[in-house]
């Protein structure tokens, strides 16, 4: 088992009693219409019900025996048109589907139906889902519809095929074969993505090479697009800002010229007219570098209107990334919202503001960013990192789901109690024109798509999410499991505690109570709490710590940057005060004396070290369970997984490590008798920070 199939797996169902049953259900299938997306159904479900119920399943022309699978929309099926779903499809929109039982003509029946071929999709693999997750569906009643409206991957991908923040190979994207070679391996993409709802992917790095805007490479990406076009995805590109004067040859860039306005809108056209169902612009400007409307002394509004309004009558949008921060400030948790909110209301309305899930940039534990809830006029989407930049890469095994989950259920009182991000974002709280999620994705082109086969748990998550914001990361992770590994409790019940409790355990022996960004610079891999002099203060240790001989932790406050203001009451007050501060956040917010009452009892500076410590031995734990499924999945995955987690426990150590012994050149305090000591004194581990081998790629 090599992993490429990741959840898409359709492995034979092992309950004899459940496989008769499905067979009984499943005997034969009427598939109405006749599109590319049909074909792609039909494709999906041979090879499904071959892989899960070993038989092949007969396409018939009319309902002929019971246990037929009907799947249509009312346009293309008498037999769903004469169903009573109206009312059912009216509430599940332009994707969504709704599965039930229905006698028709005397027959026993499994209905798929939606108002568009694409909704058909989704549900006919929400159905395989089910199947593969083993449940009844002798009674099947499920409605369902995508709760945003942009269910979008990012790729950071260069066109030298390199991928930033990419650790599973080069870009699956073979520019060079393209656009003569579509490989295949482009439709198993879209196949994996389309199960889990998404609808959209920006292929290219948002730190843009502006030849991605050149025929040659819109000739290529018209290839992907027909691709993706079956299984219901757009394509999106990342843009440079300065490509009308790269590419163009214009001699400014400035949004309010009107040469390059019309350069873009002339551009907009032509790429509409390759590819007509074109998503629109992914923006990063005028942040670490990027070119952006700054040089003009434009604002982001009026930098992001030119590009809106190019791919406006197209039915285009361009979303912009709010990722923006300089080294000017004294804090850079403040700054996107001190840039965005005095710019509400200044955007056109097919754009969309992308904001990192927290204020910083994807740490193992951020609170939410302030801007959700802050932009009633903006349309503002979540950005979430799907690949390991800041979980140990390929090699630990974090599952991000009980991130995202905590990320989309934070309540930002926008509106009073339960105005959580994921209601934001969805445009329950303000009245969005569009809505949306991205997931920074990267994927490579190893053969299993992720590198650690539970970093493909992450992008499952994440789509799921992107569907439905309420689901729970449990669940998903349960279904996970069974549709990538197996069915088997005696695998389900410890590796489901493995993956719930690995995130936690990331966060415990990197930066515990609010710590963050304790990177060694540049790879963002192992620990370098010690780093102090970088070109940029933002980019040390020190500056996001803020330990001295007192104590440690970034004052938020009105004694300090007073952040805390961005946030909505009850939660401002709730961060201001110490007490009332969950532990969790606590060096987010406050600088904290190394003798503060921990709600343990223990002193700030024990439970510091308590929470390393407990870090290591939560890997260990994991290492444990792991060990104990051996023999109930393929020895391939076992063995892959259980190494890793050999390199995961010793990264932990030499986390915990370097960060105690830092700590405590402040401190001054001991490591508690109960705790193993550190192997060796902190100038060992510091030295390890330009000494030890890092399997990170060069990345720009
Ligand atoms: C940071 C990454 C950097 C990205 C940047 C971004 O370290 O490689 O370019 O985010 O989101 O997390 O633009």
């Amino acid at each position: 088992e090599d992993g490429y199939r990741a959840w898409l797996r359709y492995e034979n169902v092992e309950d004899d009693e459940l496989l008769y049953e499905y067979k009984e259900l499943v005997r034969a299938v009427v598939l109405r219409g006749n599109s590319e997306t049909t074909r792609a159904i039909e494709v999906e479900l041979k090879q499904a019900i071959t892989g899960l119920l070993d038989m092949e399943v007969p396409f018939h022309n009319n309902i002929q025996v019971n246990g037929t699978l009907v799947i249509g929309t009312p346009e293309t099926s008498e037999e769903i048109a004469g169903l009573d779903f109206a009312n059912k499809l009216e509430t599940v929109g332009d994707e969504g589907y709704v599965i039930e039982n229905a006698g028709i003509d005397g027959y026993e029946t499994i209905v798929i139906a939606a108002n568009s071929n694409i909704g058909l999709l989704y549900g006919v693999f929400d159905l395989m889902r089910q199947l593969q997750t083993y449940e009844d569906i002798s009674d099947i009643s499920i409605h369902s519809a995508p709760k945003v409206e942009y269910r979008m991957v990012n790729h950071w991908d260069n066109l030298s095929r390199l991928v930033e923040r990419g650790y599973a190979g080069l870009s699956i994207w073979d520019w060079g074969t393209l656009p003569e070679y579509k490989d295949p391996r482009y439709t198993d993409y879209a196949r994996l993505n389309a199960s889990i709802g998404i609808n959209a992917t920006a292929v290219n790095n948002v730190n843009a090479d502006p030849r991605m805007l050149t025929d040659q490479f819109l000739e290529k990406l018209v290839v992907l697009a027909d691709m993706f076009r079956p299984y219901g995805i757009q394509v999106f590109i990342s843009i440079n800002y300065q490509a009308p004067i790269s590419v163009g040859g214009l001699d400014t860039a400035d949004p309010l010229d009107p040469e390059v306005r019309k350069w873009w809108a002339d551009k907009a056209d032509q790429i509409y007219e390759m590819i007509p169902d074109f998503g629109g612009f992914l923006v990063k400007a005028d942040s670490e570098g990027q070119p952006g409307p700054f040089a003009y002394d434009r604002n982001h509004a009026e930098g992001a209107n030119v590009l809106a309004e190019a791919v406006e009558s197209h039915g285009g949008v361009v979303i912009w990334r709010a990722f923006v921060y300089s080294p000017e400030q004294e804090d850079r948790f403040r700054e996107a919202y001190d840039e965005f909110v005095p710019l509400d209301g200044d955007f056109k309305d097919n754009v969309i503001l992308q904001v990192k899930n927290g204020p910083i940039d994807f740490q193992p534990r951020e609170p939410f960013s302030p801007l959700f809830g802050a932009m009633e006029e903006t349309n503002t989407m979540l950005e979430l990192q799907i690949t390991q930049e800041y979980f140990g890469f390929s090699y630990h095994l974090a599952y991000q789901g009980t991130l995202f989950e905590e990320a989309l259920d934070a309540d930002t009182y926008a509106k009073g109690e339960g105005s959580t991000v994921g209601d934001v974002i969805s445009g329950e709280v303000f009245d969005y024109k569009h809505t949306g999620m991205a997931g920074v994705l990267n994927i490579g082109n190893y053969r299993n798509w992720t590198g650690h086969p539970f970093v493909q748990s992450n992008w499952y998550a994440y789509g799921r999410l992107a569907w439905d914001y309420t689901l729970s990361a449990d669940e998903i992770a349960d279904e996970w499991m069974k549709m990538t590994f197996t069915n088997n409790e005696q695998f389900i019940d410890p590796i489901g505690d493995v993956m719930m409790e690995s995130r936690e355990a990331g966060v415990n022996y990197r930066s515990p109570l609010g710590l963050t960004h304790l990177y060694a610079q540049g790879h963002h891999y192992g620990p370098a709490p010690w780093t102090s002099d970088l070109p940029r203060s933002d980019w040390t240790a020190v500056y996001y710590h803020k330990a001295d001989e007192e104590g440690i932790g970034f004052d938020r406050t009105e004694t300090g940057s007073n952040a805390i203001e961005q946030y909505h009451e009850p939660l401002e007050s709730k961060f201001r005060n110490i007490e009332t501060t969950p532990e969790d956040y606590l060096l987010w917010f406050h600088h904290v004396d190394w003798d503060y009452e921990m709600d343990s009892g223990r002193t700030l500076w024990e439970e510091l070290v308590h929470n390393y410590y407990k870090g290591v031995e939560q890997v260990r734990r994991m290492q444990d369970q792991w060990n104990s499924i051996e023999g109930l999945i393929d020895q391939q995955r076992f063995e892959r997984v259980k190494a890793l987690l050999e390199i995961q426990e010793k990264d932990a150590v030499r986390w915990r490590d370097s960060c105690v012994l830092y700590f405590q050149t402040f401190s001054e305090r001991p490591i508690p008798d109960q705790f193993e000591k550190p192997e060796h004194d902190l100038e060992y581990y510091k030295s390890l920070e330009n000494t030890i081998y890092i399997p990170s790629p060069r990345y720009d």
